[in-house]
């Protein structure tokens, strides 16, 4: 079926760009944790004349006229979003993961206030108080991070810290933390200190859903998460929130507002214009298809994949920051190789497996090179692979290292070989 009939008449420069990264898509082995693939209803949704819409305002409170249909397109993502997630409110406006965190800056702290959370090089986001980020700028990151000696989260002197510097607000969530978050216990030092709890899910949202990882919904204020990544949704973000504000004092300029209010608030008019109906109503679609049993499969098969992975390249010799993995990603250590986290990461490439050099804990290497190789399952499980093909991306990814050094004849024929693999499998909003 040929995909883009107007385009390829219309613009045949970029109609052919898309062809070759869908080519390349396909015949790649996508492990990149971050990502996955959105079906082709997703995909019509976001694409279709919506683009167009502009709705500033709350279903029923626009500041412009003829939205009757979607009002309704918004109130249903709202509405599948809040049984997805079994959440007292949800905004679905953030024009994706880094706005949504930013509107939560906006709704409950002051400039300058203490923010815990995980610098980027030990797991953290951008958006957690990092240094060159406005939440870096604006406020003031209490760093935190995995204990080097086991990449795991050691919460006694997460309590320690917490207790001596007594943030306004605790992000709980990761991008390269291979094992599961128990946000129970980041909840008992936030009650412990009046702190706000906010869980980012953007990495983990399916692995929630598909109940193989705990869910923070019930322990934080306010969850954050993107719809792409692992959900497979359009690219953008959503807040799910309580309604009111445990906290509720004179502190913020809004606090007459309850919790939820001052999200929408902070949201739009806060940073944001027109939401983004397109991508409201692929946000919906993506949802309806969370909520399916099918999909909870995919959920629990990624993280079966990700232990089945991890536990091939460990029998093969290889090192993984925080000795496996209990979700979607695992982290190569290449602390003890003489080659980088970038150099493994080019090698991978350029033999068809896409992922991205990334830090470990006790790295002592620097960001633009680090130890580590970011591996993620959530495209490959979307494709329908399961343990027995893990096998086979084990083989690959030692084959690429053991000879990184020498990758000339070996790289063609691991791409030729992934190629082959890859035409075997569908690839959902490419070739279903
Ligand atoms: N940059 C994304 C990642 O790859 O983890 C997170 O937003």
């Amino acid at each position: 079926m040929e995909r883009y009939p107007n385009l390829k008449n219309s613009d045949l420069e970029i109609y052919n760009l898309i062809q070759k990264e869908s080519e390349y898509e396909s015949t790649t082995l996508k492990m990149i944790a971050s990502e996955s693939y959105a079906s082709y209803s997703v995909l019509e949704a976001c694409g279709s004349m919506l683009t167009d819409k502009y709705a500033e305002g709350y279903p029923n409170a626009r500041y412009y006229e003829g939205n009757e249909f979607v009002d309704q397109i918004e109130n249903l993502a709202i509405e599948r979003a809040k049984l997805l997630f079994k959440s007292e409110h949800v905004n679905v406006q953030p024009y994706s993961g880094s706005p949504a965190n930013q509107a939560v800056y906006r709704a409950l702290l002051k400039t300058g206030d203490k923010v815990m959370g995980m610098p980027v090089p030990s797991g953290g986001h951008l958006t957690h108080g990092w240094k060159v980020n406005f939440s870096g700028i604006d406020y003031t990151q209490i760093p935190y991070g995995p204990d080097p000696s086991n990449g795991r989260f050691d919460m006694d002197e997460i309590r320690k810290t917490a207790k001596i510097e007594r943030p306004r607000m605790i992000w709980v969530g990761a991008t390269a933390y291979p094992h599961k978050i128990e946000y129970k216990d980041f909840a008992d030092i936030a009650n412990e200190i009046e702190a706000y709890l906010v869980a980012d899910i953007a990495h983990i949202n399916a692995l929630i859903i598909a109940g193989v990882h705990p869910d923070p919904v019930p322990y934080c204020d306010i969850v954050t998460s993107t719809s792409h990544k692992m959900l497979r949704g359009p690219r953008a973000g959503f807040i799910l929130s309580k309604i009111e504000d445990r906290y509720q004092s004179n502190y913020h300029s809004d606090s007459k507002l309850n919790l939820a209010k001052r999200i929408d608030r902070a949201v739009f008019p806060g940073l944001q214009g027109g939401p983004h109906l397109h991508i409201i109503a692929g946000m919906a679609v993506a949802f309806k298809e969370a909520l399916t049993d099918e999909f909870k499969n995919y959920g629990i098969q990624i993280v079966k994949n990700a232990k089945k992975l991890a536990n091939a390249l460990l029998d093969k010799g290889w090192q993984l920051a925080g000795g496996g993995t209990d979700t979607h990603l695992l982290i190569l250590d290449f602390r003890k190789e003489q080659f980088t986290g970038k150099e493994a990461a080019d090698a991978l490439a350029k033999s068809g497996i896409i992922a991205n050099f990334n830090m470990v804990p006790g790295d002592h290497r620097s960001p633009f090179v680090t130890s580590g190789v970011r591996l993620g399952t959530p495209s490959l499980t979307a494709m329908g692979m399961k343990e027995n093909e893990m096998e086979r991306v084990a083989d690959w990814i030692d084959r690429v290292l053991k000879n990184i050094n020498n990758i000339g004849a070996h790289t063609t024929n691991i791409r030729n070989e992934i190629a082959e693999f890859c035409s075997q499998f569908k690839i959902p909003g490419i070739r279903e």
